[in-house]
């Protein structure tokens, strides 16, 4: 079980995205009954901020690499801020996003905090890719190679932070991968459980060795929860959908296994776009996975 007291924080954000409807995510979970989902596992929620974002942009996308550099870069710096805020309190970070850009918040405040950070990414995609090799300018498809320092965005350009170390890395559930990211994955030996080796090996296997290597030797883990991970036919209120994904129990299984690890430090729960989730069963899947993580027990 993860320490009682836990931070909100809202980030209600869709420019990292390149399509609306992410900015509404963090209320969807919240409607979908993420406090009370929470309490009633004895969670003291202490403080629910929401990041004051820029949600209708000034002018275009922006000519550089990234689209939206400055407004990303802007919420970025808030999250990471508010995160710090949460772990000198001695609370548990909770990340409500937005697309998955946020999560360049997230792992700047982390890293500033925790020295040797162990990182479990569960997602459809590797949102591995740099300046170079992205090939949409969207900042949800970049933070990780940001967090690794392979990009040109540094986490250390939002606040002084540290890296992340490609070796306590653990990508789950990829089926999306650009050929850049590919290559970085080869590259770095970053290790990367396709829907391939879950299917090979088992969500319980996988779990095991991700779990052993973000954990061991580290301060702990953050764990990334992409709501894209899961295969759309249960969760489709994605902006970026990929068909063949990890089923509901494989989900809650994994996220029941992280809790018992006791070594869970942070989350982001990301990419829920509820302009699409028309069934709402996005969020509401979201909810119960998060509560799951946090260590909501069947029995
Ligand atoms: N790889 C594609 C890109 O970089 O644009 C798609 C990324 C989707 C990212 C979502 C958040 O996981
Ligand atoms: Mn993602
Ligand atoms: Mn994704
Ligand atoms: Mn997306």
């Amino acid at each position: 079980m993860i320490d009682k007291k836990v931070r909100i924080i809202r980030v209600p954000f869709w420019m990292g995205s390149g399509r609306i409807g992410t900015e509404l995510g963090p209320e969807s979970m919240i409607t979908a009954g993420l406090l009370g989902q929470l309490k009633g596992i004895g969670m003291d929620i202490v403080g629910d901020c929401e990041i004051d974002c820029c949600r209708h942009p000034s002018g275009s996308a922006g000519s550089g690499d990234i689209k939206y550099y400055t407004e990303v870069k802007d919420m970025a710096r808030k999250v990471s801020e508010q995160v710090v805020g949460a772990l000198q309190s001695g609370f548990f970070p909770l990340v409500l996003g937005g697309d998955h850009s946020v999560s360049i918040g997230s792992l700047a405040g982390l890293t500033g905090h925790y020295r040797n950070l162990g990182v479990i990414w569960f997602d459809a995609h590797a949102d591995l890719n740099t300046e170079e090799t992205t090939p949409t300018g969207n900042a949800h498809g970049m933070p990780l190679a940001i967090a690794l320092g392979r990009a040109r965005f540094k986490l250390t350009d939002i606040q002084g932070s540290n890296l992340v170390s490609k070796d306590k890395l653990v990508i789950v559930g990829a089926r999306d991968i650009d050929p850049g990211e590919r290559e970085l994955i080869r590259e770095e030996g970053i290790t990367c459980f396709t829907m391939h080796d879950i299917d090979r090996y088992g969500m319980r296997n996988v779990m095991e060795k991700a779990i052993r290597i973000a954990g061991e030797g580290t301060d702990g883990i953050h764990f990334s929860l992409d709501l894209d991970a899961l295969d759309p036919q249960i969760a489709s209120g994605v902006g970026t959908p990929v068909p063949g994904g990890i089923s509901y129990r494989e989900a809650h299984f994994a996220m029941e296994m992280i809790a018992e690890s006791g070594l869970l430090r942070s989350a982001d729960v990301v990419e829920i776009n509820a302009v699409l989730d028309n069934d709402r069963r996005t969020a509401r899947h979201a909810v119960e996975l998060t509560a799951s993580l946090l260590g909501k027990r069947i029995l």
